[in-house]
């Protein structure tokens, strides 16, 4: 991003870097306004103390001496009465900068000897399947996207969730590239794919083996490749055995035809990709079902070209930079209690938890809104003796139940290097203005916040970020200079990957082949073979007589995840949430478009517009996040208030989209 700024230090433009391969020049609806967030009426620019009960939301003023001095405080009561695991933070990527997010605040943690989270919200059970099967892996460079002639986007909606990606895929159909859709809802990118396959959520894996059994029936296996480059390829071979397409249709909800065609079709037409997105990971098999479904590109032998292969969260460029190291682990006075993200509404409202959270610190992040089954983590947030410090720009909802919020700075304030999701550069941020108000950085809020607690190792708050980039970039990971980044605002990734990084094999494994059994699952019992693991709720018939509808919560258009809905542009552009409804489903329940209607189950419930419209699968409801409270029709509860906490069988990550409700006109 390139920002303009006058001579009286105010940003007036930002605009995207035309140099840039990926952005070329190009913002998308979330951040192209990014001024309108830099300079909201909505910015927290000073310390804030509550006033009044949690729920009121009633705040003053104070300066950052008083609100520092309250923080060390009750954390230091805190700690003294509970022991430091009392202390809980919560944080993900709002910033994906290594010093905001990352290394500093987790520094304040471990020296405070805290309860550890486990940040598994987003990706987490699909990269645990496909690092199985691939190991660590820069997977097919979007670069190389546009030499697939067919692209096989799976549970993703790039359209919407990564615009500057779909511009590579849309190069790839201009190309002469087939766009087929999975995806039980007609998101805007199904909308306009050659073909859209609409499984039954959570099923996915059926669907793949379906597929997969199809290519081995036609005989259309790469052979030669799998034999040279896939360790177990008989037992896949002998999984298929199991699965022939009727079943994998009967399944999944995919017509047997289609499914056959669409299996076939991408072991033909080469190069294909596989682009997977997070949505079909979030139910209980996700894991396996991600392994599952990067099976299908190794027996098509799809990796042998230039842009074939599977992609999803590019492991190997994402991880290069080694910010472990840097967090400081070994201050930790001894073995900590983990939490897991999504579990916070549990963490927060469980009496039996020992020692119980007695406070709770949050940046970079919005769990009254992100996090599953909202109406424990409200209440969890409402506790008047939970002492809680949210560091934010806004006054988002969980800010809104604070006891101390700090002011900090946007990207366009404060320095950062920052990694990326879904292609191969390292971005540089450079701040381009002052810092607004009294905000400050949020490193440089924990590190004052450490001084006045008198942390050990106190180099370790002393260390300025100059220091601490030069020692992160000081091998020059993956051939990239702290100064060359500096200079140019970005750079690619270099990891030696060649056009087709593993035609030849040289996956990140143990023996650089494709892995198709799970070695590590079959050491604790579990198989390790690919599989159907079936959904939790999705898959439970006696629920679903009480509950038949599943409800799927995927990201809005012009949201970030719940970032951006306060301002007026966004909002303006998507006013209010909607549940997706089929007809076949509506007009049982006397719903008609545009009632207002109750969706609820055992967790929870919410009121919502109903759109009636073959947009959703009948049996499957669609209600995109994001929305803040303020916008709810009542109790200031949306979608979240139904999602469960429960995690995934492998990888301990969240299942929102294993959810099964009820629909009726309120
Ligand atoms: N505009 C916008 N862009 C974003 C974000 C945002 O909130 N808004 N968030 C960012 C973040 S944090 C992430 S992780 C990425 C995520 O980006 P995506 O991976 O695109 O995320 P989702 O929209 O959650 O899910 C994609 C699709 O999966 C479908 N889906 C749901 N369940 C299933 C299933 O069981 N099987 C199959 N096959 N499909 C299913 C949903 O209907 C949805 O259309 O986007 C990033 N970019
Ligand atoms: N039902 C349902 N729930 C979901 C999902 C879903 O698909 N369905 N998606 C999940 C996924 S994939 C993800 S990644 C999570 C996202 O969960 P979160 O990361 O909690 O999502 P955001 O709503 O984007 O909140 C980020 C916050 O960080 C703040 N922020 C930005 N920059 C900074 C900074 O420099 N410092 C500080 N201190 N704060 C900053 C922003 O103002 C914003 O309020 O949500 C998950 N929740
Ligand atoms: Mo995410």
């Amino acid at each position: 991003m390139l920002v303009t700024v006058d001579d009286d230090g105010r940003a007036t433009a930002v605009a995207g870097d035309p140099d840039h391969p990926i952005t070329a020049g190009f913002l998308c609806g979330k951040v192209s306004n990014y001024l309108d967030r830099v300079y909201s009426d909505e910015r927290v620019l000073h310390p804030l103390v509550r006033r009044g009960p949690k729920r009121a939301g009633a705040f003053r003023q104070a300066s950052w001496d008083e609100a520092l001095d309250l923080v060390a405080e009750r954390l230091g009561s805190v700690i003294a009465e509970h022991g430091a695991e009392a202390v809980l933070p919560w944080s993900y990527l709002g910033t994906m900068g290594v010093l905001q997010s990352g290394i500093v605040p987790y520094r304040f943690f471990n020296a405070l000897g805290a309860t550890d989270l486990e940040r598994t919200i987003c990706a987490d059970a699909g990269i645990a399947g496909t690092v199985s099967a691939h190991g660590v892996s820069p997977e097919v460079d979007p670069e190389r996207w546009p030499a697939a002639r067919h692209l096989l986007v799976w549970g993703w909606n790039p359209m919407s969730t990564a615009p500057h990606l779909w511009r590579k895929l849309l190069a790839a159909r201009r190309n002469g590239a087939r766009l087929v859709v999975v995806d039980p809802y007609r998101s805007r990118t199904a909308r306009v794919a050659d073909e859209h396959l609409r499984p039954l959520p959570g099923t996915d894996a059926a669907l793949a083996l379906g597929m997969m059994r199809a290519i081995v029936d036609a005989g259309l296996q790469a052979e030669d490749w799998c034999r040279a480059h896939v360790a177990g390829y008989d037992d896949l071979l002998a999984v298929l055995d199991a699965w022939p397409v009727a079943r994998a249709a009967a399944v999944s909800g995919v017509p047997t035809a289609d499914l056959a065609r669409a299996g076939r079709e991408f072991a033909e037409a080469q190069p294909s990709l596989l682009r997977l997105g997070v949505g079909a990971q979030r139910h209980a098999g996700a894991e396996v079902a991600y392994r599952t479904l990067a099976c299908l590109p190794a027996l098509a032998g799809s990796w042998r070209h230039e842009g074939g292969g599977c992609s999803y969260v590019p492991t190997a460029t994402a991880g290069v930079l080694l910010t472990e190291p840097l967090k400081g682990s070994e201050w930790r006075p001894g073995p900590v209690r983990r939490i897991n993200m999504s579990r916070v509404g549990a963490a927060l409202t469980d009496p039996a938890l020992d020692p119980p959270v007695a406070a709770l610190v949050v940046w970079s992040g919005n769990p009254a809104q992100v996090a599953p089954d909202q109406g424990r983590v409200l209440a969890g947030l409402r506790r008047e003796d939970l002492f809680t410090v949210v560091l934010e720009q806004v006054m988002t909802d969980t800010a809104r139940h604070a006891d101390v919020v700090l002011p900090v700075t946007t990207a366009l304030e404060h320095c950062d290097a920052h990694f990326s999701w879904g292609q191969h550069y390292l971005a540089w941020n450079e701040p381009a203005i002052a810092p607004l108000g009294e905000a400050r950085p949020t490193a440089d809020a924990f590190r004052a916040l450490a001084a006045r607690m008198a942390l050990e190792p106190r180099e370790a708050f002393v260390e300025d970020d100059d220091a601490i980039l030069a020692r992160l970039f000081a091998g020059e990971p993956g051939g990239v200079s702290l100064r060359a980044l500096r200079e140019r605002g970005w750079m690619k990734i270099d990891l030696g990957q060649a056009p087709a990084p593993h035609a030849d094999g040289g996956f990140g494994t143990v023996d650089g082949r494709f892995q198709v059994r799970a070695e590590w699952l079959a050491e604790q019992g579990k198989d390790p073979c690919p599989a159907y693991d079936p959904p939790a709720e999705i898959a439970d018939r006696a629920l679903a007589e009480r509950l038949p509808l599943c409800l799927l919560t995927p990201k809005t258009h012009l949201f970030l995840n719940s970032t951006f809905a306060d301002q007026a542009r966004q909002h303006g552009a998507q006013p209010e949430p909607f549940l997706a409804i089929h007809p076949d489903d509506a007009t049982p329940r006397g719903v008609a478009n545009g009632d207002r209607v109750r969706v609820w189950n055992d967790r929870g419930e919410f009121a919502v517009v109903a759109r009636v419209s073959d947009d959703a699968r009948t049996g499957v409801v669609v209600a995109p996040m994001g929305w803040w409270s303020r916008d709810a029709l009542a109790g200031g509860l949306h979608a979240q208030a139904t999602t469960s906490q429960a995690l995934t069988r492998v990888a301990s990550a969240p299942t929102f989209n294993d959810n099964r409700v009820e629909v009726a006109r309120a």
